[in-house]
């Protein structure tokens, strides 16, 4: 039999390889690290979700780098329902603007911490100048982590849209 001649490679659906995914948007992550980033292949344990102790893991490894993605969302973020509460209760009666600030210094809070505890963690794993890098939304992943180790990689705004699709086809 003739192979077909318009065959035409595609990316793969997420239940056809062994690796899974945590959300769409890690899936999306994996996908333009594959696309971009020369050499780089998804393999668990090694590129993708790697043991760093104590029963945690980093999305990737990249080019000598630990890349986490963690987009920081409050309801998930605090640990006490209570506080949240508070906090939302509190801000009720604020105009939009004090809104944006209190919630984006809280994110940008809560960041630092996460980043912290990871960093922590791979040190420990990796030594002390393993390099840590979490982007916290699309935007930080596809300047931070595609645009920095990857090849013929296209403007932000554009990797931004091809992220998205991913998202839709995930
Ligand atoms: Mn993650």
């Amino acid at each position: 039999m003739e192979p077909s001649r318009d065959f035409t490679p595609r990316l793969p659906h997420i239940p056809e390889t062994p690796i899974t995914f945590a959300s769409k948007s890690e899936y999306a992550c994996g996908m333009l690290l594959e696309r971009y980033v020369r050499g780089f292949q998804l393999k668990n344990g090694e590129t993708f979700q790697v043991g760093v102790g104590h029963n945690k893991i980093i999305d990737f490894y990249v080019n000598h780098t630990f890349v986490e993605y963690h987009p920081i969302n409050l309801r998930f973020e605090f640990d006490s329902p209570i506080a949240l509460r508070k906090l939302m209760e509190g801000i009720k009666r604020c105009d939009n603007h004090q809104k944006r600030l209190i919630i984006e210094a809280i994110k940008d809070e809560l960041a630092e911490k996460y980043y912290r505890r990871r960093k922590f963690l791979v040190t420990m794993a990796a030594g002390k100048d393993a390099e840590l890098v979490c982007a916290f939304d699309p935007e930080q992943f596809c300047k931070q982590v595609i645009r920095r180790f990857g090849e013929n990689v296209p403007k932000v705004p554009v990797l931004l849209t091809q992220f998205h699709n991913l998202i839709q086809r995930a």
